[in-house]
């Protein structure tokens, strides 16, 4: 495939190999915005349909295999991989790269495991190839008008590849919500804590809506309305705004809400997980996000949950006294939203420094504005105060953010009361209340777990009042002795 750069001018610029519903998508957002593009799919009739329905909209070239493909693109070749992550992935690669020249380009735009992209960027190094890790967040509608890319690659990849991305990215202020993350798997590690605070910020709006309608005891389209109300206040995000259109939307068949019709069971197959795994490993707690994710398991597990309800059926309950607002949970909603995005940027700090990718979190707030699902008015402001207090141990300890919490800490408590009163779960409002909480705390009590850990296995203890490191000897004289 050796040829010279200056003859490949006037093939396509960027080649998309995996057509289904994103990369489609992306390849017709790249011609649309005038680059060439060519395209290639395993299954040939996929590629066809799309420059049949779409040629018409930029240069679309068909690869009917993947040397065409190959043949198609301009030096170095810019080649994103839009297929099925994991194996799918690492197919499209080995069929690949025998086909490419050194300098050349591929940049995986799937869903991948940050771990699988350092492990890919680190084999096709040695063989010349330039490899990016890019993630893309908005769904198929994102990937058409303009998603939020998160690419994680070498500089000199970026500004092959970049210039493309940011052009089909979706802007905030004629800024792209698209820049460079850092090396090799940090684009995909971003996108996979896009997606935890995804899976916190869903569970939110779901506890919202159950405790407006079994506490406050509105139906579903007045829910809707008071979501519809929240989109124009400091809750304005896409996901409060697509809630309003869920709930009041009606079930054509029966007439009933739409949201009494779907099944109440969730998956928590992806990246979700992959977020909590990966936040244990580097021990920063993702409190609301681990929540929401187990939430999704508790309400997949439907034999569970009908043997339970049964055998607890004529269980005794207490009365405790609660009261509730629609604003108390309006401001609870705000501040929980902040303790989310928080622990997951605590995660995005402890990942970038695990890994030495020097992340710029102003900057992950800024490509988040617009684009991905979690888009939120919030992360302006969030990105101002990031980059106004790099060193704050946490986004809480900030001052706007720790003024808009404390602000609304009283409503936070009347939610998470009204929810234990009711016997609403509502697991990711009390988690980050608890965590709130914790991280106020004069002292914890794991200071008697340090007690008991030393008395079952001499783990021995630190004391308050001088340094060193001790142990009682608990079964024999109990007189402390010194284990440092
Ligand atoms: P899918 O994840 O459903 O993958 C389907 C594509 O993978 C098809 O083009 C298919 O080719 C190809 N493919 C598979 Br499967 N195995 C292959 C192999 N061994 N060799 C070559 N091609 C193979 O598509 P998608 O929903 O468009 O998502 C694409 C990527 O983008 C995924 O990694 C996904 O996680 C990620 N993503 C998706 C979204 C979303 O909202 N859907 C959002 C953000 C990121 P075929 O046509 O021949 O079967």
């Amino acid at each position: 495939m050796q040829e010279n750069a200056s003859r490949t001018e006037g093939r396509a610029q960027v080649g998309v190999t995996g057509l289904a519903v994103m990369g489609r998508n992306l390849a017709r957002n790249l011609a649309r915005n005038g680059i060439r593009v060519a395209v290639h799919n395993r299954t040939t009739a996929k590629a066809e349909a799309l420059v049949e329905e779409f040629g018409d909209e930029g240069d679309l070239t068909l690869a009917r295999s993947l040397e065409d493909f190959v043949a198609a693109l301009e030096r170095p070749r810019r080649i994103i991989v839009m297929v099925k992550a994991g194996e799918g992935t690492d197919a499209v690669i080995d069929e690949l790269v025998p086909l490419l020249d050194e300098g050349d380009i591929v940049a995986d735009a799937g869903n991948a495991h940050f771990a699988d992209t350092i492990r890919r960027h680190e084999a096709l190094a040695q063989k010349g190839i330039r490899f990016a890790g890019v993630g893309v967040s908005g769904g198929e509608v994102g990937a058409l008008e303009g998603p939020s890319i998160m690419p994680g690659c070498d500089g000199d990849t970026y500004a092959e590849i970049g210039p493309f991305l940011e052009i089909i990215s979706a802007h905030v202020d004629d800024e792209p919500c698209c820049t460079l993350v850092g090396p090799d798997g940090a684009g995909h590690f971003v996108k996979m804590v896009h997606n935890g605070i995804e899976y916190a910020d869903m569970q939110l709006v779901a506890e919202s809506y159950d405790l407006m309608r079994r506490v406050l005891g509105l139906d579903p389209a007045d829910i809707g309305g008071v979501f519809r109300g929240w989109n124009d206040t400091e809750l304005e995000s896409y996901l409060v705004e697509i809630a309003a259109e869920v709930l009041s939307h009606t079930d054509a068949g029966t007439g009933r809400p739409f949201v009494d019709v779907v099944r109440d069971a969730a998956e928590q197959k992806g990246t979700g997980r992959w977020t909590v795994q990966t936040a244990l490993d580097l021990g920063v707690p993702v409190t609301a996000i681990a929540e929401a994710t187990t939430a999704r398991a508790l309400s997949g597990g439907t034999a569970r949950r009908e043997a339970v309800r049964e055998a607890l059926a004529g269980a005794a309950d207490a009365d405790l006294p609660s009261s509730l607002t629609v604003d108390d949970l309006r401001d609870a909603l705000y501040a929980a939203k902040v303790v989310a995005y928080a622990q997951g940027f605590d995660m995005v700090a402890a990942g970038s420094e695990e890994h030495g990718w020097d992340v710029d979190r102003a900057d992950v707030a800024r490509i988040w504005r617009d684009g991905c699902i979690i888009r939120a008015r919030l992360l302006g402001d969030l990105a101002d105060e990031v980059e106004a207090h790099p060193d704050a141990a946490s986004l809480l300890a900030t001052p706007t953010f720790a003024a808009a919490v404390a602000e609304r800490l009283p409503a936070l408590r009347r939610v998470v009361t009204a929810a234990v009163a009711q016997g609403v779960p509502a697991p990711v409002f009390s988690s980050v209340l608890a965590y709130v909480d914790a991280l106020r705390a004069e002292r914890l009590p794991a200071a008697l777990v340090q007690g008991l850990r030393d008395y079952f296995g001499a783990h021995t203890y630190e004391r308050v009042d001088r340094d060193g490191t001790f142990h009682t000897p608990w079964a024999g004289d109990r007189v402390e002795v010194d284990a440092g």
